[in-house]
């Protein structure tokens, strides 16, 4: 019995581990869960990243805590849908192209550039200059569509 209980504790400890365990380990039990995992955070990513383009091509009012918030949605989100990427999950709905898994690294190094440029949009929109914030979504809508034209079919 006493056995039991500690082979028990050892594997209820070993659980927060595996769920920690990082981008390696797929999280989604069937492939389908990932593909609309990952096109859910691109869409909400779209949406709020288009919300902030209205205010740069002067649509709407700039609004500072408003931009701000987008730009907070666009950051959270955009950490998301690259663990969604699991092999096999390169199903008939998915527009992602076969260079995702092939080449994986290049994926990733695109995933770490609209990173990067949406840590300047973040800046940029805490600073509440407008300019500053014209340049900087211009940096990020870039690294969109360089990652589109590689990666995502139309
Ligand atoms: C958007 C959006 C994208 C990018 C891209 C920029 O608003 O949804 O994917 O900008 O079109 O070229």
């Amino acid at each position: 019995m006493k056995q039991l209980f500690a082979a028990l504790a050892i594997a209820a400890a070993a659980v927060p581990a595996l769920a920690h365990e990082g981008h390696e380990h797929n999280a989604f039990s069937k492939p389908e869960d990932a593909v609309r995992y990952r096109q859910a955070a691109f869409s909400v990513m779209g949406t709020h990243f288009a919300r902030i383009g209205q205010v740069v091509k002067g649509e709407k009012p700039f609004d500072k805590a408003a931009v701000q918030a987008d730009v907070a949605v666009v950051e959270a989100l955009a950490k998301l849908p690259f663990a969604a990427f699991p092999a096999g999950s390169d199903l008939s709905n998915s527009k992602a192209k076969p260079e995702v898994w092939k080449e994986a690294g290049k994926f990733k190094a695109g995933a770490d550039k609209m990173q990067g440029e949406i840590a300047k949009l973040s800046t940029a929109a805490k600073s509440g200059d407008l300019n500053a914030i014209k340049v900087a979504f211009g940096g990020v809508g870039q690294s969109c569509k360089s990652c589109h034209d590689n990666f995502k079919n139309k």
